[in-house]
């Protein structure tokens, strides 16, 4: 089946983080791509791959970067389909500059910025496939499933000390 989600990082670097986000698309059998894209490093890959996203049957982007973290806000300026932004834990400024690199975009041109590193790249994955839930009733039902499923193992081991 042809992607419905691009999944797109800064680095190689960054893949540490966000391979959280397609194991998750993964799991939930949400039909994904996976490709390193550098806003700096790569500029003009960059516009191609956000301007030609929705054409080639594309329906929500997943970025992630560190740093000077501009590559979900450079996607969002060149596709009107959703962007999510996943800050990657720098190693100097522990994610902090990512995370507000991403969020503080001028009113305009969004993208729904999620938490730092793992946390940040699975719920990527998560709200990505809710905004496909809309139209896709398997992805629906596979993201009921997952939540119904965490909800049990949470109540299954009530008690911490029982590993
Ligand atoms: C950003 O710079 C990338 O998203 C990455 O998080 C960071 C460092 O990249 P590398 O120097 O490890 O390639 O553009």
């Amino acid at each position: 089946m042809k992607p419905l989600v691009g999944v797109i990082m800064g680095s190689v670097s960054d893949w540490e983080t966000m391979r959280h986000a397609a194991e998750t698309l993964e799991a939930l059998g949400v039909p994904h791509e996976v490709e390193v894209v550098s806003a700096h490093r790569t500029p003009d890959k960059l516009f191609r791959y956000a301007e030609t996203a929705a054409a080639r049957g594309l329906e929500v982007i997943i970025a992630g970067a560190g740093g000077a973290a501009h590559l979900p806000g450079m996607t969002a300026a060149k596709t009107v389909l959703p962007v999510l932004g996943v800050p990657v834990q720098s190693r100097t400024l522990n994610g902090l500059d990512s995370l507000l690199s991403i969020v503080q975009m001028p009113a305009g041109i969004p993208v729904g910025t999620l938490a730092i590193g793992r946390a940040g790249a699975v719920n990527a994955a998560l709200l990505a496939a809710a905004i496909l839930g809309i139209r896709h009733a398997a992805i629906r039902e596979a993201l009921e499933a997952y939540r119904r499923r965490q909800t049990e193992a949470v109540l299954a081991r009530p008690d911490p000390r029982e590993g």
